[in-house]
């Protein structure tokens, strides 16, 4: 069975990571969906939050398996789930600086293969971190994000 993960922090889920998940389940038998547990990330949404709005988003698509991950490293989940790559988004210059040692790193530890996608021009310029920013500041950023995740977003900012 061929099968990636796909990581992020994902707070919150965004249309880019839902054009990346989409794009790589065409690909691949499986695709799981790992969520980043970093205590010291300061999260918006709490892991368990992240995890049930992607697992909403997903739920239509076939083969998407989402699950929490942290406290140690990725190549070991990759080896637990069996996954021969690691697909990720590619939004520019930045994110290729960022990701890059983190490939040739992961590939020296275990062989597991980082896929880069091209990020879709219209989304390539949504983060998360932007999207809350915006957001906090009352601007409008709903048509870059799921409707129960622009939902969750702003009942989250209004507590
Ligand atoms: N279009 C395309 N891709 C996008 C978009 C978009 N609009 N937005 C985000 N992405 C991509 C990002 O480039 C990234 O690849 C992924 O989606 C996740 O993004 P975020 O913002 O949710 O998550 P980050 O940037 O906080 O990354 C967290 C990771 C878990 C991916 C990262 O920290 C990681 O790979 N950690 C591995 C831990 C480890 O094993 N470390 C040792 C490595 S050597």
């Amino acid at each position: 069975m061929r099968r990636c993960v796909c990581p992020g922090s994902f707070d919150p889920v965004t249309l880019g990571h839902l054009d990346v998940i989409n794009r790589a389940a065409r690909l691949y038998d499986e695709v799981v969906v790992a969520v980043l547990d970093n205590p010291a990330k300061h999260s918006l949404f709490s892991l368990q939050e992240r995890v049930e709005l992607l697992t909403e988003q997903v739920r239509d698509l076939g083969g998407v398996r989402v699950m929490p991950f942290g406290g140690r490293l990725l190549v070991e989940l990759c080896e637990q789930v069996d996954a021969q790559a690691i697909v990720k988004g590619l939004r520019g210059e930045v994110d290729y600086s960022y990701e890059l040692p983190m490939a040739v790193m992961n590939r020296r530890l275990t062989g597991v293969e980082t896929l880069f996608m091209p990020g879709e021009p219209g989304l390539n310029e949504v983060s998360s971190s932007l999207i809350k920013e915006v957001a906090r500041y009352g601007g409008d950023v709903s048509g870059l994000l799921p409707a129960a995740v622009w939902a969750a977003l702003t009942a989250k900012l209004a507590d």
